[in-house]
């Protein structure tokens, strides 16, 4: 007997019925639902069924779907609470949806709301089984359950679940009734699980036990594969979330069924061709045979292959080579190319009988990451080559857009990565404490061509390496990889973050008698088996175990080198809230940054929803609740007086939201000093250190209202950082900074060619909007893919050749004159802080500064803080002064 299934999400969909059957309608809505499916499907849409076929070719049988996407009821533990909740979603979501509780981010909720996370919840839907039983297999498919479940099929235990990042497929033919039936999935207290876990781990510790007081969050999130930041973060609330955050389906069929396609791009230089690995993961009931067609029509390119397929669930791998005679077009990273695809098409028969059929995309790119001797320098290059071409990352750190999965619609995720795209950035870090992203994340980042650097979830602690606990972890791993190897957009696997720097610089006090017991459970997990399983699963990108890392240099020291944060090798993170942020002389000069940030708090117009009017000044008890990171509040204040006059309206409310701007000047400007500082570093070597080719800051979003390292506010509103980061990320980039008493401008260019460039520095009183003088240096040859001096003349000479200027009085501003096209951002410099700055007068003089010449820089071109004077400031028009509610 032959038998089809339609191919896997999302691009199939089910029924019973055979498309014969359909209605012109239905046929449409399915191949709708095809090419663009459905966040969710009512049960009654899927007992209808409509059959999906990518050929026209007749069908004899197929995959039977039953999507339970939808409306389930939710009961706590006492049978005190039952209510409608939706599937995809999560306890929290549903009982605000029906009026339970209020939003979970207003003021004070987190901690008023902790009672949630300490209850267990049960889920309940009852579905027809009728027309499944006659299957020969029949799966319940759960895409993600958060977290530990026992999962009931009409009162019988069909399987557990332990670990969110996981789909689970449970056999439930023998427990299906023809008429209703009723599933359940119970759901413990993540909290109180944890606890547990941790009680049974007595033979030594495994830290850190809970979070710092200041996050008011839960402990022991580490023995739990979900969230790392749900139990709460230095940025982020503590929701130790519960649900089905993925969806739920009933999957029947016969004979096999394709249950993921996956596909990756090889190129062999030396033959000059690409080959594309395709894998397939198929669940066999009977054995058979067949052939697989793959082809990629664009490319003039088709294989066919013969096939066993025997019963279970078997991985098949094909090799299918490019026709060397087909233009093979590139895809690229933000501001290096485009980002085109192609349609690879997989075809399954057996006797001429299509027995399987789906489709999906192809993208071709290499990459590569370098790690080599460097001369005049002691340690290890660290750059990532893309098509060949050596690539400077530009970006962030990407955190959950919410605390509730559910929450974070197509439309919150677009708008987050535009904003990324729409600041220059090429590359983003899926940081590992939040989740691994959605498909539609990735499908995103490889549509807008921004690099992925992908960490697994492992965040900030030590890991148990009990069977069970690296079990389900293979699981996730193998799963993980093969769901996203197919996006372009991934450049690198990364094993945790900052783990083995905890580990060697010893955050957590282990006693050294005990550390080698500790090591060895970092090989056990990152090593012998997270990196054993990429290297299998994924041949064509290149696999870091930790950030920050020294990389080769790690491995050579047994994985964890006595400083991760070496400069001379592999990846970094710097902090530093106290030195002055403006001296570029306390960064380190990496080799790659992939984090580095400070903090700021959002505008007032994103924090007035979730407060009242008595939360509103810097010292309130809400100011103190947001901030979850120990010190934070006045650290911002510190690092803004070293070059500001602080706010002192007397008003309490103008005080409040003057400070909130303040923080986001100062923030801006400290990680426009830093990155420029990386980004002016690409080419050189100073004092054997050098060559940087990353700058990924901390951190692109925010999971809440509150202050934090985010460039981009709650709700996606940019905070002054992002419009900064838009400049400081431009493909060509005029740096000016200060050493030695000399000032220098380099010229930063990524793009492919050549440029003739001159830099045209300008002097300003602050006084006065007509320029003191203009010097100009030479046309220079600026190549491709470099960064380079154009710039140089002591400051004192400098401005004693300009008039009266001092130090004190003037400025400087760097338009250029370029040969290309390309957008080149106006960068101005002080001279001395603003704070200290003579001659801008308040705003009371201002219609005399509003002069200027029509070849002059405009005003507008320079940033906010310059554009009003040093003594005093102004705030966005964001930030005026709140109205009592
Ligand atoms: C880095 C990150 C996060 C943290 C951030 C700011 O270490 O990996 O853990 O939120 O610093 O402290």
């Amino acid at each position: 007997m032959v038998s089809t299934f339609i191919a896997s999400s999302p691009s199939s969909c089910i029924n019973q019925l055979t498309e014969r059957h359909m209605t012109d309608r239905e046929r449409s809505r399915c191949k709708q639902s095809v090419l663009f499916p459905p966040r969710s499907m009512s049960p009654r849409a899927f007992v209808l069924g409509v059959l999906c076929v990518l050929s026209p070719v007749p069908v004899p049988a197929h995959t039977h779907t039953l999507s339970l996407d939808g409306k389930w009821t939710l009961t706590n533990s006492n049978a005190s609470l039952s209510l409608p909740a939706q599937v995809p979603g999560s306890v929290h979501t549903a009982l605000q949806q029906q009026g339970y509780i209020q939003d979970p981010y207003f003021r004070f909720n987190d901690v008023s709301y902790r009672w949630i996370a300490l209850d267990n919840w049960t889920y309940t839907v009852t579905f027809p089984g009728s027309q499944l039983r006659d299957r020969q297999k029949v799966l319940l498919v759960l895409d993600g359950v958060d977290t530990v479940s026992t999962v009931q099929l009409n009162g019988m235990v069909v399987g557990k679940t332990d670990n969110m990042f996981r789909r689970y497929d449970f056999s439930i033919r023998d427990w299906l009734q023809d008429g209703d039936n009723e599933l359940k999935v119970s759901l413990l207290s993540p909290v109180l699980y944890a606890s547990e876990r941790r009680n049974a781990h007595s033979a030594y510790r495994v830290p850190p036990e809970c979070p710092p007081d200041v996050q008011r969050g839960e402990c022991h999130v580490n023995f739990v594969r979900k969230e790392q930041s749900s139990f709460s973060w230095d940025w982020g609330p503590s929701f130790p979330t519960m649900g089905l955050w993925r969806g739920v389906r009933v999957e029947a069929f016969d004979v096999l069924q394709l249950s993921q396609l996956s596909s990756v791009p090889l190129y062999n230089s030396s033959l000059s061709q690409w080959t594309v690995q395709v894998q397939l993961l198929v669940d066999v009931v009977l054995k058979t045979s067949g052939q697989i067609t793959l082809s990629i029509p664009e490319l003039h390119t088709e294989h066919t292959f013969s096939s066993q397929f025997v019963p279970g669930e078997t991985g098949l791998s094909f090799s299918v080579h490019v026709n060397t005679s087909s233009q093979v077009r590139l895809w690229w990273p933000n501001g290096h190319g485009e980002q085109p695809f192609y349609r690879l098409l997989v075809r399954g028969s057996q006797d001429g009988v299509v027995i399987l059929s789906t489709e999906s995309k192809v993208y071709f790119r290499s990459v590569e990451l370098v790690q080599e001797p460097i001369v005049g320098s002691p340690g290890l290059s660290f750059y990532f080559r893309i098509n060949g071409k050596p690539v400077f990352l530009k970006g962030s750190n990407w955190i959950p857009a919410h605390s509730f999965q559910d929450r974070v619609t197509p439309a919150v995720l677009r708008n987050l990565l535009q904003s990324a795209v729409d600041a220059n950035m090429n590359a983003l870090r899926v940081w590992g404490g939040g989740v691994y992203e959605q498909d539609l994340f990735y499908d995103i980042c490889d549509e807008l061509g921004v690099m992925v650097w992908q960490d697994f979830m492992f965040a900030c602690a030590m890991y148990p390496t009990e069977d069970d606990f690296l079990q389900t972890v293979r699981e996730e791993v193998v799963q993980q990889v093969r769901r996203l190897a197919s996006h372009p957009s991934v450049i690198i696997w990364s094993g945790n973050n900052e783990n083995e720097a905890a580990l060697a610089t010893d955050w957590f006090n282990i006693p050294a008698s005990q550390r080698p017991t500790y090591v060895k459970d970092y090989v056990t997990l990152y090593v012998d088996n997270i990196r054993v399983i990429v290297q299998q699963e994924d041949q064509t990108r290149p696999f870091l175990v930790s950030s920050p890392t020294n990389g080769a240099e790690s491995e050579q020291e047994g994985w964890v080198a006595s400083n991760p944060y070496d400069p001379l090798y592999g990846d970094t993170h710097f902090y530093s809230y106290v030195q002055d942020c403006w001296d570029w002389r306390t960064f380190p000069r990496t080799r790659f940054a992939s984090e580095y940030g400070f903090q700021s708090w959002p505008s007032f117009s994103t924090l007035q929803p979730v407060s009242i009017k008595e939360d509103w000044s810097y010292d309130s008890d809400f100011a103190s609740h947001r901030q979850h990171h120990e010190g934070g509040n006045q650290q911002m204040l510190q690092q803004a007086a070293l070059h500001f006059h602080l706010p002192s309206s007397t008003q309490a409310s103008s005080r409040f939201t003057h400070t909130l701007y303040i923080t986001q000047v100062m923030q801006a400007q400290c990680v426009k000093t830093q990155t420029e500082f990386y980004r002016r570093s690409r080419s050189e070597i100073i004092e054997g250190k050098g060559h940087t080719m990353g700058a990924l800051y901390w951190q692109l979003n925010d999971i809440w209202q509150a202050p934090s390292w985010s460039s981009l506010e709650f709700g996606g509103k940019w905070k002054m950082l992002h419009y900064f980061a838009q400049d400081f990320f431009a493909a060509v980039l005029p740096v000016g900074f200060e050493d030695d008493d000399t000032l220098l401008v380099y010229a930063v260019s990524d793009l492919s060619q050549d440029l003739q460039l001159r830099a045209v520095v300008t002097v300003f009183s602050w006084a006065d909007l007509d320029p003191a003088c203009t010097l100009k240096s030479d046309l220079l040859l600026v190549p491709g893919g470099s960064a380079v001096p154009i710039f140089k003349q002591p400051v004192a000479a400098l401005l004693a050749g300009c008039g009266r200027c001092t130090r004190l009085t003037c400025l400087l501003t760097f338009p250029w004159r370029t040969t290309a096209a390309s957008k080149v951002p106006p960068t101005t410099t002080s001279c001395a802080h603003p704070k200290m700055l003579r001659g801008c007068r308040d705003r009371t003089s201002r219609p005399r500064c509003s002069r200027r010449r029509r070849d002059t820089p405009s005003r507008s071109a320079l940033p906010p803080w310059l554009r009003s004077c040093g003594s005093t400031w102004e705030p966005s028009p964001d930030a005026s002064a709140p109205t009592a509610s």
